[in-house]
């Protein structure tokens, strides 16, 4: 109860509840739900249903429902995991994670119905149930029937057995390997649960750059612990298997596939992972590429390596995740163009559990990047999308950026191969890049725990709008008396971030190691295909990569290549990634290429100082601790997209000598003074395995 006149708002909050707040209702005296009725009560994930629903609506309503196997109340809410309701059945019959809500007839006795083949039906019929609770201020009015368009719904941990995160910004990994099996820290029971809420039904809990050790028997036990945690969200435990590990582990001479050792050594691991994880999700390998063991090491293809890790794993049920992130010792004409050009040639020759996991872009998670040309050119191989929650190119965990319009943008891009076409139809899954660490808040900000939410929410449903999906995010985590503001900063942040870092289709530019901040200068690393440089071809006479004569373009369907082909008809916004053109050349604002860049770049400062001053009239509408951090963490991102400005036009303008734009500001330094900088400290650059 509360005893003081403060608003319940406005108490501190460190952000650990995320989503889930469960905050009372305004109007919870007129709502009553005084029974939750399921006749089947032994499974575990009808108990953490109904476990959720007493926690969220005694929270919400003030009383507590009671659990019985019968109705013998009134105001009862029943669980129906496999009383499929006729009017949904064809959804509830073909998906076994499909649900249906019935809302309260006047003339029956119980109030409402969650029905589902399935209890995993029912659990996310549960989670759903409760977020229209929280959201609105009734229970749900109208029949809703709701499956997932994916079966593959994923988050991917880069996480180290040393609980170093690679690419995290939010302290260290949630697994504490040292502890396991022994101990469980709470936590990751709230880790199932947030997972559960959005819909994610896997997690690769380690590093795709892979240490043999995530296989070693004691780990699997540990591993075992973990799984039993997830289970009864129905969450699926995976692993990253390194392509070496039978020679690291197995102690055999060689780790090539066609050796009858090697095809056992896969047999007998994966049969004892089933042992201690019957449900075990599978592998997720990454193979030849930076450094990563992998088949061509032995002249073997992706797909021929993939072999024998999938039929290892396909006795049990158990998929491969084979990603296409490659890029081999060879020094590509394009690395844009690498991953088509592996992985086109191998369609139809992996096995029927590998699923090829292709990045959203043909790069990698830059701000902005066109789609994979791999989305929608193959039949014959099933296709996973890989997005990035951690935002490694997008500011780390100090800048604000919402990452549901880009994935958005990417999932709802036609492939222009068959008609209708979008590349949300060409996949079977999303696995995003984790943001989640031991920080109070998970994410290391209050607003990347939206990225994390808007990863699930567009995997269960990838025809959603970041718009709505912002909506619910901020109404659920701020309240909805702040919802128009917040997710209009929310919608514009993204492009601000493609503006100050890298406008007009520029790509790749950041500093070296940690990627932390601009280094478009950087042209010393060991491998061309590393340095900016390498991107953003610029010289004195013009800026930008001419994939039309690197013939990358052509990966993509005709539609395409006939818009991109052409500068003229190239949207603004990837121009520089197609096209290299002259500084002078006109855009159709009038302007040149520079003097667009000095306004797109000045553009996203501005965008985010406007941002930090809407932010501020929130003041009283949010509690005082998520309030502040989010406003420092605003001051931090306005000095650093000045920065990222300054120094990226102090370098454009050291090759081409044009003046400035007349009403723009020079930068404020010279460009040694930004090629001067370092960052020692910056998180989350750690390739230990
Ligand atoms: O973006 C790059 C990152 C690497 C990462 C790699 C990958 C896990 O800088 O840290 O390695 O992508 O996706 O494999």
């Amino acid at each position: 109860m509360e005893t003081t006149a403060t608003p319940p708002s406005l108490k501190p909050e460190d952000g650990y509840e995320l989503w889930l707040r469960y905050r009372l209702l305004p109007s919870h005296d007129q709502f009553k739900i005084s029974q939750i009725v399921c006749n089947e009560s032994s499974d575990p994930l009808l108990s953490a249903a109904v476990a959720e629903l007493q926690r969220g609506l005694e929270a919400m309503l003030g009383h507590r429902p009671e659990f019985s196997p019968v109705v013998t109340q009134d105001h009862a809410l029943l669980l129906q995991p496999s009383q499929v309701y006729p009017g949904a059945l064809a959804h509830l019959t073909l998906n076994h994670e499909a649900f249906a809500y019935l809302p309260k007839r006047a003339e029956e006795r119980q109030s409402h119905t969650i029905s589902a083949s399935s209890s995993r039906g029912v659990l996310y019929g549960a989670f759903w149930f409760l977020r229209q609770l929280q959201m609105g201020t009734a229970f749900p009015q109208t029949l809703t029937v709701s499956a997932p368009s994916y079966s593959l719904r994923m988050v991917n941990h880069w996480d180290n057995l040393n609980r170093t995160v690679e690419r995290g910004y939010a302290g260290q990994s949630i697994w504490d390997w040292h502890k396991l099996p022994d101990y469980i820290d709470p936590r990751i029971i709230d880790y199932a649960r947030a997972n559960a809420s959005i819909g994610i039904n896997s997690v690769v809990l380690t590093n795709v750059n892979a240490n043999s050790m995530v296989l070693r028997s004691d780990t699997i036990v540990k591993t075992r612990a973990i799984a039993d945690v997830l289970r009864p969200y129905g969450i699926k435990v995976f692993l990253t298997s390194r392509f070496s590990a039978p020679e690291e582990l197995g102690n055999l001479t060689t780790s090539d596939p066609r050796v009858p050792d090697v095809q056992q050594w896969w047999c007998k691991k994966v049969s004892e992972i089933y042992d201690q994880i019957p449900d075990f999700g599978g592998f997720l390998v990454k193979a030849n590429s930076e450094g990563q063991p992998g088949p061509q090491s032995y002249g073997l293809s992706h797909a021929e390596g993939a072999r024998v890790i999938a039929d290892a794993l396909a006795p049990f049920g158990g998929v491969l995740l084979w990603r296409a992130f490659v890029y081999d010792d060879q020094i590509p004409v394009d690395r844009a163009a690498q991953a088509y050009a592996e992985f086109k040639p191998l369609d139809g020759l992996f096995q029927e559990n590998v699923f090829v996991q292709v990045k959203n872009g043909p790069i990698d998670f830059q701000p902005r990047e066109p789609f994979s040309p791999l989305f929608g050119a193959v039949d014959e191989t099933s296709l996973v999308m890989e997005v990035q929650a951690t935002k490694e190119y997008l500011g780390f965990a100090s800048h604000l950026a919402y990452l549901g319009t880009m994935w958005e943008e990417v999932l709802k891009t036609p492939t222009q191969q068959r008609p209708a076409e979008l590349v949300l139809h060409t996949i079977k899954g999303v696995a995003g890049v984790s943001n989640i660490g031991s920080d109070r808040n998970w994410c290391g900000s209050h607003f990347d725990q939206s990225n994390w939410y808007a990863l699930g929410r567009l995997s269960w449903d990838p025809t959603q709008e970041a718009r709505e999906i912002a909506n619910e995010w901020v109404s659920l985590t701020f309240g909805s008396d702040v919802t128009d503001p917040i997710v209009s900063i929310m919608m514009r942040s993204r492009e601000a971030v493609v503006d100050y870092t890298g406008p007009l289709g520029l790509t790749h530019l950041m500093a070296t190691g940690h990627h932390y901040g601009p280094g478009p200068w950087v042209n010393d690393l060991d491998r061309a295909d590393w340095n900016p440089t390498y991107f953003h071809r610029a010289n004195k006479d013009g800026i930008g990569f001419d994939r039309v004569a690197s013939g990358t373009i052509q990966q993509y369907a005709a539609g395409w290549q006939i818009l991109w082909g052409d500068p003229k008809t190239t949207p603004e916004n990837l121009l520089l990634w197609f096209h290299h053109l002259p500084w002078s050349y006109e855009l159709k604002s009038g302007r040149s290429v520079w003097e667009e860049l000095v306004y797109r770049y000045s553009r996203g400062v501005a965008e985010v100082k406007a941002i930090r001053q809407e932010w501020s009239h929130l003041t009283s509408k949010v509690d005082p601790d998520r309030f502040t951090q989010v406003a420092e963490f605003l001051k931090i991102q306005e000095k650093e997209a000045l920065w990222w400005r300054d120094a990226s036009l102090a370098y454009w303008q050291s090759l081409n000598g044009l003046p400035y734009p007349e009403g723009f500001d020079p930068p404020q330094m010279p460009l040694e003074y930004y090629q001067g900088i370092t960052h020692p400290f910056a998180p989350g650059n750690t390739h230990t395995g």
